[in-house]
């Protein structure tokens, strides 16, 4: 992806339990696949992509962080988290227990994190609970969150949310733009400040009438 154009680059991380469907979300976003038996991820995997936000007229090259594998190594998460400016919270709506543990993920985050990061939770595998034509009702596993509950416990956190599907699409790359917008507010408004927040990087640092400058493919590097 050599010669690519952006505004900002805007690092996030994708957080939650095991099996959630972080890596998926991110496959979704980044190749537009959905794999059904996708190989467990050990450490962290990296994905990129342009988005263009067309109200702002600005164009964001997000830079995606999976927590693969730490599920079980939690000590690496400080290293992780640092300069994140975006964070997607994921759980899966068929699993209580995922929900309950997206609390302990959201202490981690808080704890080690940029504290102007902005937060969205993705409860995640909602095509389960929508019967299709390649997912039958018999196949449906029962939902275990509602919308309104996890909605709620959002707005207690001051988090964004979202139900999104990385199997069918369903609001995967809408979950990546709506943080997207709420962060570009954020730096309109000066919360996030070039030399503090390595989470987000200007074309023209520390410019506010910006334009566009070639930026070239770092190879997966920050
Ligand atoms: N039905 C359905 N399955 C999903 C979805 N997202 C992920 N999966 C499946 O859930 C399992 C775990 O996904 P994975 O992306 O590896 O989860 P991670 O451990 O959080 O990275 C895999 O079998 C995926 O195919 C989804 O939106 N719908
Ligand atoms: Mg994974």
């Amino acid at each position: 992806m050599s010669g690519v154009a952006w505004h900002y680059v805007i690092k996030f991380i994708i957080t939650g339990d095991a099996a959630v469907g972080k890596s998926s979300l991110l496959v979704r976003l980044t190749d537009q696949r959905f794999l059904a038996n996708p190989d467990p991820t050990l450490g962290v995997e990296f994905g990129s992509k342009l988005i263009t936000i067309a109200e702002e007229n600005k164009i964001v090259k997000l830079q995606c962080w999976d927590t693969a594998g730490t599920e079980s190594f939690r000590s690496i998460t400080r290293s992780y988290y640092r300069g994140a400016a975006g964070c997607l919270l994921v759980y899966d709506v068929t699993s209580r227990q995922s929900f309950t543990n997206a609390r302990t993920w959201l202490a981690d985050v808080r704890e080690h994190a940029d504290p102007h990061l902005t937060c969205i939770l993705v409860g995640n595998k909602v095509d389960l609970c929508t019967p299709s034509s390649d997912t039958p009702a018999s196949a449906n596993r029962s939902r275990e969150v509602s919308t309104e509950e996890a909605e709620l416990w959002a707005k207690e956190e001051g988090l964004l949310f979202v139900e999104a599907s990385a199997k069918s699409g369903e609001n995967v790359e809408a979950a990546f733009e709506t943080a997207t917008r709420d962060i570009l507010g954020k730096i309109q408004r000066g919360v996030f400040n070039d030399d503090r927040s390595p989470g987000v990087k200007l074309s023209k640092p520390k410019n506010t009438d910006l334009t566009l400058e070639e930026s070239s493919s770092k190879g997966g590097c920050c």
